[in-house]
């Protein structure tokens, strides 16, 4: 072949092969940000350079309306759009106690080591538990920490008589060094964690929260304490401020709308090189996504100069690559 055929024949083959990389690349990214798994329930934390996203895992197969959920997942990612899937770090067969349903989890950092806090079903004191497991490594392997749950139904039934009351986990170090536990479906709880982090310090408090059904996260932005949880059925999620984490809480209303296809919405919300973030579920995958087929997704989330934050706009196309602002 004559070279200067030779080369326009090796150009179209580069140029396609450049067209079919951008579409790729076009097709991987946004949202949901995990594709090759239905993933529920997100709760992230920044460490280092990274943002550590962990998730339940719905493995209930299309046409099967009920959660079959036995396994967390964690992924990570230095920029908020390519994420590695690390090995499964924690099952709900690492708990001896628990039965199943890897439900609502989140994991935090306390000197060197990171407390993964679980929801799950009890084996012997019936209903949802709470349990705790410990790694030296933010994508495990984690274990059992305690050899017990933390929290058992029967520890908030003065307050509730529900089975499922004590689920969805989300847990802080406050500015002093006191960490806490909030937690609850229909009720919201909080009780002290003690420095260890795998005993509960003193009582177990209830915070009113107006028309909440579960999914607590809290979080410290600018001096503000955030409360925000799922509310009605299907969720949307609502919000709550304060400038103490021991309240008074002042309702701020709507801060995400029904998340499309999933009776259910449960949020996370960190900040990362300079933005922050909402990061939710939705049953938005594939034709086969729902209630219980579930993915994460993430959009950015913008705080008004008052401290309250705009209503979130979730989006396809998500979020774009973080970059470390110039120093
Ligand atoms: O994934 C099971 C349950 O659904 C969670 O614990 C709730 O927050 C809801 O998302």
């Amino acid at each position: 072949m004559p070279i200067k055929l030779l080369r326009s024949v090796a150009s179209v083959i580069f140029l396609s092969a450049t067209a079919t990389l951008a579409i790729a690349q076009k097709a991987i990214t946004g949202n949901p940000v995990i594709k090759t798994k239905y993933t529920a329930d997100p709760s992230a934390f920044v460490y280092k350079d990274a943002v550590y996203l962990y998730t339940g895992h719905d493995e209930a197969p299309p046409g099967k309306e009920g959660y079959m959920m036995h396994e967390w997942l964690c992924f990570s990612s230095t920029d908020m759009v390519a994420w590695t899937a690390h090995a499964i770090p924690l099952t709900v067969k690492d708990f001896t106690w628990a039965k199943d349903d890897a439900w609502a989890s989140q994991v935090i950092e306390r000197d060197g080591k990171f407390y993964w806090y679980v929801a799950t079903e009890h084996a012997t004191i019936p209903g949802k538990a709470i349990g705790v497991a410990v790694a030296d490594n933010p994508a495990g392997p984690f274990k059992d920490a305690l050899g017990k749950a933390l929290v058992t139904n029967n520890m908030t039934s003065p307050e509730s008589k529900m089975m499922w009351d004590d689920i969805d986990p989300s847990v802080i170090i406050d500015k002093d060094g006191q960490a806490y536990l909030f937690w609850g479906n229909t009720k919201c709880y909080y009780a002290k964690l003690k420095q260890n982090m795998i005993e509960l310090d003193g009582d177990i408090k209830t915070i009113n929260l107006p028309g909440y059904t579960e999914a607590p996260w809290i979080h410290l932005h600018n001096g503000w304490y955030y409360l925000s949880y799922a509310t009605g059925f299907p969720e949307k999620i609502s919000y709550s401020m304060s400038k103490n984490i021991n309240g008074p809480w002042k309702n701020m209303g709507i801060l995400n709308e029904l998340a499309g296809n999933s009776n259910t919405n449960h949020q996370a919300i960190i900040d990362f090189k300079g933005k922050s973030y909402f990061i939710y579920h939705n049953g938005g995958m594939d034709g086969n996504g729902g209630s219980f087929r579930r993915s994460v997704c993430i959009d950015y989330l913008y705080y008004n100069p008052d401290g309250s934050i705009k209503r979130i706009v979730m989006t396809t196309e998500g979020v774009k690559a973080a970059i470390n602002k110039a120093k």
